[in-house]
C-alpha cells in the first residue's frame, strides 16, 4: 500500500510565480506615472473628440482593474488555502455549477458586451461634431511631411495646422503617396490618409493652444520624424493668420536677401518648391511663401532658426536621412545670402 497519491504529486506553486506576481502587480502601479503631464497624449485630453476617448478608457481601465483585482483575489485564495488533498482524485468537470456559470459565463458577456456598445457609441459619435464645422481643412500626407491647404488649396502651409479654438473644423485627408495616418492625441482619433481617396474627420480645441499631432502608420525611414502641429488660436487671431498666409510672399529688401532670392530661384530648389509672388511654383517639397512665420520645420523635426536653416538647407539628409530633399552644393556666400532671404519669408 505504499502508494503514494494526493498532495506531494500535484505540483506547488512555487516562489518565482510569487515573485511573478509581484512584478505584475508593480508594473500596473507604474502604468499611470508614465503618462506625464503635458505630453501630447489622449490622457490629457484638450477637445470634445479626445475627451470622450479618455472617458472610456479610464472606464475601460477600471472594469480592468476590477476584474483583474477580482481574479487574483480568488487565486490568491486558492494559494493560501491549499488543495483539499481529497479534491485532487476528484477530476469530474464542474461546467454546472452555478459559480462557473455566473461568474465564468455571465458576468464577462455582460461586462464585454456593456463596454462593446459603448465602443460604438462612441465611434459614431467620433464620426461628426455635434455642431456643424464652420470651415474646411485639406490636409495631404507625404514622405515625410504634412501639407495643410485652406480655401481649396488658395492658402497652403506645412505642418503648422492653424484653426480657430472652440469650433469643429472638418478635415478632407488624402495622401500624395503612402499611406500615413493623422493623429492628434490631444483632440481626435486617428484617421488614415488613403491613396486615391478622401477620408474625412474634425478636430475640436476647448482652447487656443498648440498640439503636436504625429504620423501613425509606418511609411517609410522618416515615419518617425513626421510630425506636426495644430495651432488652435481665438477665432481674431486666426483670421489674422489666414490674412496673413493669403498674401504674396515678402519682396527681399536687403542686397543679400534679394541676392539669396536668386540663388533660390536660379538652383535647384525652384524646381521643388513654391514661394507665392514669384517663379517658383513647384509643389513637390513644403510651400515655402511663409516659411519664416512657422516655428518648426522639417515636420516639426527642428526648431526653425538660422543655424538650422543653414544645416538643413544644405545637407538635409545628415538631419533626416532619406529625405526627398537632395543635399544643395552651394558656397557660403550662396548659402548665407539663400538663408537670409528664407529668413525673411514672414
Ligand atoms: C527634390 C526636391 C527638392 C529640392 C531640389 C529642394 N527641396 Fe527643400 N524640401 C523638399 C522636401 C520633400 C521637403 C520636406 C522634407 C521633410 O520634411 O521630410 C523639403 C523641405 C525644405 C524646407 C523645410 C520646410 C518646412 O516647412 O519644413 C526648406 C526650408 C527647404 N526645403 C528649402 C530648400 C532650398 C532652399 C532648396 C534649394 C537649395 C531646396 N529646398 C531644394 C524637396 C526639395
Ligand atoms: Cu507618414
Amino acid at each position: 500500500m505504499g502508494r503514494t497519491r494526493g498532495r506531494n504529486r500535484v505540483a506547488m506553486p512555487g516562489a518565482p510565480n510569487r515573485i511573478g506576481f509581484a512584478v505584475v502587480l508593480a508594473v500596473i502601479g507604474f502604468l499611470p506615472a508614465a503618462c506625464d503631464e503635458g505630453s501630447p497624449s489622449t490622457l490629457d485630453s484638450r477637445g470634445p473628440g479626445a475627451a470622450r476617448i479618455e472617458s472610456l478608457w479610464w472606464l475601460m481601465l477600471w472594469i480592468s482593474v476590477v476584474a483583474m483585482a477580482v481574479v487574483l483575489g480568488f487565486l490568491i485564495f486558492a494559494f493560501v488555502k491549499g488543495r483539499r488533498a481529497d479534491a485532487v482524485a476528484d477530476h469530474r468537470a464542474r461546467w454546472g455549477e452555478p459559480f462557473i456559470v455566473v461568474a465564468g459565463v455571465i458576468i464577462p458577456a455582460v461586462i464585454l458586451t456593456a463596454v462593446f456598445a459603448l465602443s460604438l457609441r462612441d465611434m459614431a459619435a467620433l464620426a461628426q461634431p455635434d455642431e456643424p464645422a464652420s470651415m474646411t481643412i485639406e490636409i495631404v500626407g507625404h514622405d515625410w511631411w504634412w501639407e495643410a491647404r485652406y480655401d481649396g488649396g488658395e492658402i497652403v502651409t506645412a505642418n503648422e495646422i492653424h484653426m480657430p479654438a472652440g469650433e469643429p473644423v472638418r478635415v478632407e485627408l488624402t495622401t500624395d503617396d503612402v499611406l500615413h495616418s493623422f493623429w492628434v492625441p490631444q483632440l481626435q482619433a486617428k484617421t488614415d490618409t488613403v491613396p486615391g481617396r478622401v477620408n474625412h474627420t474634425w478636430l475640436e480645441a476647448d482652447k487656443p493652444g498648440r498640439y503636436r499631432g504625429q504620423c501613425a502608420e509606418f511609411c517609410g525611414l522618416q515615419h518617425a520624424k513626421m510630425a506636426f502641429f495644430v495651432v488652435a488660436q481665438s477665432p481674431d487671431d486666426f483670421d489674422a493668420w489666414l490674412e496673413e498666409q493669403s498674401q504674396p510672399a515678402q519682396q527681399p529688401v536687403e542686397a543679400s536677401a534679394r541676392a539669396g532670392q536668386g540663388v533660390f530661384l536660379n538652383s535647384t530648389c525652384s524646381g521643388c518648391h513654391a514661394i507665392e509672388g514669384t517663379a517658383a511654383t513647384a509643389d513637390v517639397g513644403p510651400d515655402l511663401t511663409h516659411l519664416a512665420s512657422r516655428d518648426t520645420i522639417a515636420a516639426g523635426v527642428l526648431d526653425n532658426n538660422r543655424n538650422n536653416l543653414e544645416q538643413f538647407v544644405s545637407d538635409p539628409q545628415s538631419l533626416k536621412p532619406g529625405a526627398i530633399m537632395p543635399p544643395t552644393q552651394l558656397s557660403s556666400q550662396e548659402l548665407q545670402a539663400l538663408v537670409d532671404y528664407l529668413e525673411q519669408l514672414e
